[in-house]
């Protein structure tokens, strides 16, 4: 039976990987820090199945600790502070986290078991200020915030010890993926959980920022295939994980009221404050290198997740009603 160990397993990712794994007939370990108010909503209907280890990315001992109770076969780095905006407020903490927490990682599986396969939590938010459209594994980065400037950090760490250590360790750049179990905070789920609020008479307005930022969006339960699909090759590398299609967030505002029969413009607020310091203008991804050589394919649309999210939305608001 082989073995892995999921960072950032309480997160949307952690969830779906350690579902996919669990399939696959892993034995899954989850390292989860502690907090004041326990978070195991996306994990909860997995807690019979996978073993919980005490640990945080920041405190060294606790993932050596991690590998030596896991022994695992494979490691994917999942953990990390993720949301771009609090890195503004955050950054040193981001920067721990998000980017030191990388090399605490690579440094627990030097000392412990160095065979381990590694997978990094890569992001499209490395390109930034894009240098060429689309982005793919090739295109210099050009970050736009602290948690930006901490992935790349990241990346380039994991890259270094694949090339120092000969360790087997992956980056996985992947461009935006979301899903039902997306955090409140992230623009999609902000949007489906509103529309399912106004729908439902609860709500009134949506307040969000820039209209016009394009992303590549893709449904998680997808993109977690494409971390497994990398740590099974001969050989280690870095790949692209996109859909090769880009919306604005207004689209994805205009596609999830008219699924409930609303028009927007009745509802959305332009609001100065949520304007970020710095934007990322347009992210579009190729996913050519990895069609090509992991077999992975997106298999859910963009109007497909937004649906998809909107109905769990409605379902989950309806049942506190
Ligand atoms: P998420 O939902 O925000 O989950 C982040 C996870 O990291 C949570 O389980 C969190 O635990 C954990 N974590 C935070 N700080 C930690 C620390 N110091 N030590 C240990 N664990 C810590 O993120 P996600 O969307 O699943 O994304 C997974 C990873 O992919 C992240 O690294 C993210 O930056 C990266 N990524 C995401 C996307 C995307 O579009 N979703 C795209 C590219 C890359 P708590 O529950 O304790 O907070
Ligand atoms: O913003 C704009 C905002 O916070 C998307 C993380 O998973 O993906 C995510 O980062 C866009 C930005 O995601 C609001 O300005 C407008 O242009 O959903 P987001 P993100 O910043 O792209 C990457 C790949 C990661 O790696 C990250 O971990 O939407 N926007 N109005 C808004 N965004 C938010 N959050 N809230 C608004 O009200």
């Amino acid at each position: 039976m082989k073995k892995a160990l999921i960072t950032g397993i309480t997160g949307q990712d952690g969830s779906y990987l350690a579902e996919l794994l669990l399939e696959k007939g892993y034995k899954v370990y989850g390292l989860k820090r502690r907090n004041s108010t326990p978070n195991y909503e996306n994990i909860n209907h997995l807690m019979d199945e996978i073993e919980i280890i005490s640990g945080d990315l920041l405190d060294l001992p606790s993932l050596i600790n991690a590998i030596k109770i896991s022994d695992p076969d494979e490691v994917y780095n999942l953990g990390a502070q993720s949301f771009v905006t609090s890195s503004w407020h955050q950054s040193i903490y981001t920067g721990q986290a998000t980017g030191i927490g990388v090399t605490n990682m690579l440094e627990a599986i030097m000392l412990t078991k160095p065979e381990t396969r590694f997978y990094q939590a890569s992001s499209s938010e490395m390109f930034g200020k894009v240098l060429e459209i689309p982005q793919k594994e090739t295109t210099p980065f050009y970050p736009r915030s602290p948690y930006a400037v901490a992935k790349v950090y990241g990346h380039w760490i994991t890259v270094n010890y694949r090339e120092s250590y000969n360790l087997y360790a992956c980056s996985g750049i992947l461009f935006n993926h979301e899903s039902p179990r997306r955090g409140i905070e992230f623009v999609t789920r902000k949007v489906t959980d509103a529309v399912a609020r106004i729908k439902l008479g609860l709500q009134k307005e949506l307040h969000l920022g820039n209209l016009d930022a394009k992303r590549d969006w893709g449904y998680a339960g997808d993109y977690v295939k494409a971390m497994w699909l990398m740590l099974q090759q001969p050989k280690p590398d870095d790949y692209v994980i996109a859909t090769g299609k880009t919306y604005s967030v207004k689209e994805l505002v205009e596609t999830a009221f008219e699924y409930v029969g609303l028009d927007w413009k009745t509802y959305v607020v332009q609001d100065s404050k949520l304007i970020r310091p710095a934007e990322v203008d347009l992210l579009l991804g190729s996913p050519q290198k990895a069609q090509e050589k992991l077999g992975w394919k997106p298999q859910v649309s963009f109007e497909q997740l937004i649906h998809m999210m909107i109905e769990s939305d409605l379902k989950k608001i309806s049942a506190t009603l």
